[in-house]
């Protein structure tokens, strides 16, 4: 029995006061899906199936360039921020895994896997660092990584990914997330072909290190902290990344990544149709790489990208297993009560792209019947899902409500006096 960070009379006494009222939602929804032609159960059974990582980073308050305004009771470090972790899985049921940031989370192996044994979480794609430079270390990336001109600098941003991959064969982990903040700020600065004829060796040098069982994802990013170019700087480019050096490089896409208004649930499709969409970064965004709540801004949009994965799922796409993990930055809300929802809304998201009438759909697609085909996949969208959302929890021995037990537990008030007060100050969380 893994160890509880939420006592379990808490869930189960909140739980009571709402178990009636949802019974009869769920019943309720039940007979109106079965209307038309939906099982509940098969629904609530594959949302209880779905999870999305945790970031470890997310559970500390973040910040923006210009000033971080720390929470009470912040982790002090990664067993800090995986009993954190383990508050989000309890309640929800949802996120059973961790993935963690090289060098932020770097600890001894072994009492990472036994922290993690006894919370009963795993491990998910492991992050290699190397947009900042680590105390102590030889050379700078203030002009890039595995791209930069110092073929030294690019022997230690490959050689700090092997020891990423290292960390995580000890872990459990099965996946290396490389995202660099390799560009340029002027114009003439860098020789775009060059940079990323040298960012290809450097990752060729990294994949030939990977275990055969194990994935390489490249995450673009269309800007920041390079402002005039960047050399992973879109879904192209990470197509190329992935194509050239094999069959276990996969693309990461981060929501959060692109310019606005760019159609991320088509990036999806095309990355899906050739194998290889890797896993995604969820979070939302309303004019850049924002790191807020999944689902705050565009929870639309969010349907759509799931409306592409539950149509590959269903099509029975060969090797089809996207990662699925949340990067987000909490600056103003409890970064627990964000991670509780954004699993939530992700979650809502998959059982919404399940209510949609595929058959129905591709007849419409084929007449070109656009009305009837756009109001087909809203109709699903409209279908409020709590009822299952919440029944998955509960079956599972999670809350029914998970915010509001979370604040019944006191779990803040508690660590907040054991953990101490975090320094405020500048930014610098990307
Ligand atoms: C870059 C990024 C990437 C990093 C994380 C901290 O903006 O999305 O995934 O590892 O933020
Ligand atoms: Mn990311
Ligand atoms: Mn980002």
């Amino acid at each position: 029995m893994a160890e509880s960070k939420i006592a379990q009379d808490v869930i189960a006494q909140e739980n009571d006061k709402r178990a009636d009222a949802l019974k009869s939602d769920y019943e309720a929804l039940g007979a109106h899906l079965a209307r038309r032609g939906i099982d509940i159960e098969t629904i609530t059974g594959k949302v209880s199936e779905f999870f999305v990582a945790i970031p470890s980073w997310g559970v500390g308050t973040g910040g923006t360039r210009f000033a971080r305004f720390p929470g009470t009771g912040e982790p002090r470090g990664i067993f800090d921020k995986l009993d954190d972790c383990s508050v989000i899985n309890e309640l929800t049921r949802a996120t059973p895994n961790v993935s963690l940031h090289i060098p932020w989370d770097k600890a001894d192996a072994k009492e990472l896997r036994a922290k993690g044994d006894a919370l009963g979480l795993g491990f998910d794609a492991m992050n290699s660092n190397t947009f900042s430079d680590a105390p102590g270390q030889k050379h700078s990336y203030k002009y890039g990584s595995l791209s930069h001109t110092d073929a030294a600098t690019r022997a230690q941003a490959v050689e700090h990914n092997l020891e990423c991959i290292e960390i995580g064969k000890a872990i459990g982990s099965k996946a290396l997330t490389v995202w660099v903040g390799d560009g340029s700020n002027f114009p003439g600065q860098s020789n775009f072909t060059k940079a990323f004829e040298r960012y290809l060796a450097s990752m060729g040098d990294i994949y030939k290190a990977l275990p055969d069982d194990w994935k390489l994802f490249s995450e673009h990013k269309m800007y920041e902290p390079a402002f005039y170019s960047t050399v992973v700087q879109d879904w192209g480019t990470n197509y190329l990344i992935a194509q050239t050096l094999g069959p276990k490089a996969q693309c990461l896409v981060d929501l959060g990544h692109h310019a606005p208004n760019t159609n991320i649930e088509m990036i999806v499709a095309r990355l899906v149709q050739f194998g290889k969409l890797g896993g995604f970064h969820f979070n939302d965004s309303k004019y850049g790489d924002d790191d807020l709540d999944a689902g705050a801004i565009e929870p639309y949009r969010l349907f759509l990208v799931f409306n592409e994965l539950v149509d590959a799922e269903q099509r029975g796409v060969n090797d089809f297993n996207p990662a699925h993990m949340i990067d987000q930055s909490h600056n103003v809300t409890d970064p627990i009560e964000s991670l509780i929802n954004s699993a939530n809304e992700i979650r809502r998201a998959y059982a919404q792209a399940l209510l949609v009438d595929r058959k129905a759909l591709a007849g419409y697609q084929d007449e070109n019947d656009a009305l009837m085909a756009t109001e087909t996949l809203k109709r699903a969208y409209r279908a409020d899902v709590e009822p299952i959302l919440a029944e998955a929890r509960r079956r599972a021995g999670g809350a029914i409500d998970p915010v509001a037990t979370y604040r019944v537990s006191g779990y803040r008030r508690k660590v907040a006096a054991e953990r101490p007060v975090s320094a405020a100050g500048g930014g610098g969380i990307i």
